[in-house]
């Protein structure tokens, strides 16, 4: 069954790790994707080129989500290319691991800018485009684990993502009567490029696996269908939520 046929799908950081496996997994639903990256040119193309491949229109657009006209040409070229904004992912964000007492002011403020403005953007840019379509839409944000729980060289990073969780809950509020659903996703430790570095010593992705009742670290795929899901009808009385995807984790304290 394919879940969002028809549908014109927008994903934010779509060319590696959870984005990809949610632009791929739209793709697989039946939907037409777009997806914004900001540096991976080449991921970028084969991730069009495999939602070509399944018999979708696809295309890839450049451009820093920490600037509001970012979002806005975003939906523009959908709106050109793709003729309609049906859903946005909004997944694109950063996790610089850095101690707190020394945090540098830039590593600091190119965090919030990223993974807090940028979500804000494009989510306001997407729900304006849904808004004058006139028939509904969905948002699904890519908040974390990290909203609920903290890390102790994360301190710029999990504020961002409860943010982009919060952001989920008012604008669903602002956006239901334009039959506009908001929801989250928060994932636990999946394998991506954004913990690589930090879950190359092996101590720490040990650490980590250990917290994990179904026994292993996530991967991008185990986030698409949950996105997906929230994207499509299925959910349609679901706005406002949040939806772990952590194997676990959340609960496992002993
Ligand atoms: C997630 C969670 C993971 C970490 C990534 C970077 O929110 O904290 O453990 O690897 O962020």
């Amino acid at each position: 069954m394919k879940l969002l046929e028809g549908k014109t799908v927008l994903v934010t950081g779509g060319s590696t790790g959870i984005g990809r496996a949610a632009a791929i997994g739209a793709a697989l639903h039946g939907a037409d994707v777009a997806i914004n990256y900001y540096t991976r040119d080449e991921d970028a193309e084969s991730c069009v080129a495999e939602i070509e491949a399944l018999g979708q229109r696809g295309f890839a657009l450049k451009g820093d989500v920490a600037l509001p006209a970012t979002a806005t040409e975003f939906v523009a070229q959908a709106l050109e290319r793709l003729g309609k904004v049906d859903v946005l992912v909004s997944n694109a964000g950063i996790c610089p691991f850095h101690a707190f007492l020394d945090m540098p002011v830039d590593v600091f403020e190119r965090t919030q800018q990223v993974n807090m403005h940028g979500a804000y953007f494009m989510c306001q840019a997407a729900a304006r485009q849904m808004v004058e379509q006139g028939h509904g839409g969905a948002i699904v944000a890519v908040s974390s684990i990290s909203a609920l729980v903290g890390g102790e060289f994360q301190t710029h990073y999990t504020p961002t993502k409860a943010g982009v969780h919060s952001l989920m809950q008012s604008a669903a509020i602002a956006l239901g009567r334009h039959g506009i659903r908001c929801n989250s996703v928060l994932p636990g430790t999946i394998l991506t490029e954004i913990n690589k570095d930090d879950l190359a010593d092996p101590e720490k992705r040990k650490y980590m696996e250990t917290r994990v009742p179904l026994g292993r670290l996530g991967v991008p795929e185990d986030l698409a269908g949950p996105i997906v899901f929230l994207a499509s009808d299925m959910a349609a009385y679901v706005t406002g939520a949040a939806l772990l995807v952590d194997g676990g984790m959340y609960v496992n304290l002993q």
